[in-house]
């Protein structure tokens, strides 16, 4: 296959942010990523237990949670060649320290806040990415997708 797709997510810190929000989804758009899906939405506790399940019992788990639910976030599927790791790249580094000075210009370096705050979530791994856009995008067939809708792309 051509396209690869991922989940990313724009997080509460970023979302509440215009400026900053502007700012991230302009750099989906620069790295010519394909916007498949996109919504907005508050995040229910519970789920986000849930999606962050493999972190529990990590001394920030708690505060991922909670940060995660504390406002809105908006949530795509991205479709590129190696859509998973590019958009790692795009974003930085997790921790905001280590992203301000190795990646100043990631999305990470440029607007992160703190490690929990860290303006952006991407999927780590294929097997990760489908788990993950299932989650947030329940109607949606990766195999449909890739069986009807890319192949139009190229059209
Ligand atoms: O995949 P990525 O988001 O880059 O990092 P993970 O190691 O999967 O951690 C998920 C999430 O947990 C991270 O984006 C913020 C939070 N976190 C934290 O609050 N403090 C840390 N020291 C490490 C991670
Ligand atoms: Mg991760």
């Amino acid at each position: 296959q051509a396209l690869q797709l991922t989940l990313a997510l724009i997080k509460p810190d970023a979302v509440a942010h215009p400026l900053i929000l502007e700012a991230v989804h302009q750099q989906i758009l620069s790295n010519k990523f394909l916007i498949v899906r996109m919504r907005e939405l508050l995040w229910k506790k519970e789920d986000c237990q849930k999606f962050y399940r493999e972190h529990e019992g990590r001394f920030f788990y708690q505060r991922l949670v909670e940060f995660m639910a504390s406002g809105p976030i908006r949530a795509y599927i991205l479709a590129h060649k190696d859509a998973i790791q590019l958009w790692r790249t795009v974003m930085g580094p997790t921790r905001v320290f280590r992203a301000r000075h190795v990646a100043p210009e990631s999305i990470r370096g440029s607007f992160g806040l703190t490690d929990t705050r860290n303006t952006t979530h991407g999927s780590d791994s294929v097997v990760s990415a489908s788990r993950e856009i299932a989650a947030f995008f329940p109607d949606f067939s990766e195999q449909h997708w890739y069986e009807k809708e890319e192949p139009q792309l190229r059209c």
